[in-house]
């Protein structure tokens, strides 16, 4: 009897067929056991080695970029070397520019955005558009926009990239182009088409978030927390009220002084960077202490909240919130009391 449902399994195998009953389980949990843990990156880890990548790897004409990315670990042990994120969705990373340097134009299908923390002096040029980066300030470079960086200072200058690259390498749905001449675009030159036949979602009119603004409207939401974000600023395309890029949501939240914030999950992942000021996430219990430039990550419905300490801090984030609602898989559910904390990320 065993014998002929061996058999009978062995000959599924070679069929390429799986029996739904012996898998089950592990692709229909009764809620998500995500593969991405709960990590954080210390500034003072990126900010050196990004620093000293400046030193070691000249960036070539032609060539790309000088990023270290947020490798999740729990994703390497899943999948091995195939996945490069920060969640399974969700790329971070911090960029690095020396002095007088330049990171020549491309474009690409996935969708990419900046955040910057330190550093001025420094330009993202977007579609012929020069856009200067000052600490606050947020540029988004939508799908098939051609871009490039310049630093005509005479300081480094380091910034947060979050892109929706692990996303799109899982749909095998990269494209990528080097600028025509190789090199960086003239001020004023406009953009191109898309190439033939692609269908870039919608562009938001708006490809900079100065600071100035983002910050009176968090002065304004002081009067209108959120219970589980305090006072949460969601960045919109102006035309449509929608996010900022079509598989992207970036927000910013103020973490009011002496406010704890309610935990609760969700099904969209996130990663974090924090702006400015020190505190505490707790996340499945475990306490993330994280301070100025350290980037974090949540993984899907893990449990969070947050608080300042020493004062008031701002986080900066990116989410995948608008893949999973426009696919009608996202669920928010708040939890009634604090987490236990039962250990701490070191
Ligand atoms: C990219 O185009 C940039 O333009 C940064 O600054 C990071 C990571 C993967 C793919 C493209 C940039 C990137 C990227």
């Amino acid at each position: 009897m065993n014998d002929a449902l061996d058999d009978f399994y062995a000959e599924l195998r070679a069929h390429h067929l799986e029996a739904l009953w012996r898998i089950n389980t592990k692709i229909m949990p009764f809620e998500p056991r995500p593969r991405a843990k709960a990590w954080l990156w210390r500034y003072e880890d990126l900010a050196r080695l990004a620093e000293l990548a400046g030193k070691l790897v000249p960036i070539d004409r032609g060539g790309d970029r000088r990023v270290l990315a947020a490798i999740n670990p729990g994703l390497v042990e899943a999948y091995g070397d195939s996945v490069y994120g920060a969640t399974a969705t969700l790329w971070g990373a911090v960029q690095y520019l020396g002095p007088h340097e330049s990171a020549p134009g491309h474009r690409h299908s996935p969708s990419a955005l900046r955040f910057i923390v330190e550093g001025s002096g420094a330009w993202t040029t977007v579609d012929g558009v020069r856009l200067p980066m000052a600490p606050g300030d947020l540029v988004l470079t939508p799908a098939y926009a051609w871009h490039d960086h310049q630093n005509n200072s005479d300081e480094p200058m380091a910034w947060f990239d979050g892109l929706d690259l692990p996303l799109a390498c899982y749909l095998d749905a990269q494209f990528f182009e080097f600028y025509p001449t190789g090199e960086l675009q003239e001020e004023g030159c406009g953009g191109s088409p898309p190439p033939t036949g692609a269908q870039p979602g919608v562009r938001s009119s708006l490809l900079k978030y100065p600071w100035r603004d983002t910050e009176a409207a968090l002065e304004a939401g002081r009067a209108n927390p959120d219970p589980h974000d305090d006072v949460l600023h969601r960045y919109t395309d102006p035309d449509t009220g929608g996010p900022v890029l079509p598989t992207l949501d970036a927000n910013i939240q103020l973490l009011q002084a002496g406010v704890r914030t309610q935990p609760h999950r969700h099904v969209h992942s996130v990663v974090y960077q924090v702006f400015r000021g020190r505190g505490e996430t707790i996340i499945d219990g475990v306490r993330f202490a994280w301070e100025r430039g350290d980037m974090f990550a949540l993984p899907p419905w893990a449990a969070h909240e947050h608080h300042a300490v020493d004062g008031d801090a701002l986080l900066f984030s990116i989410t995948d919130g608008p893949v999973l609602r426009a696919l009608g898989l996202e669920r928010v559910l708040g939890l009634d009391a604090p987490q236990e904390i039962t250990g701490e990320f070191a």
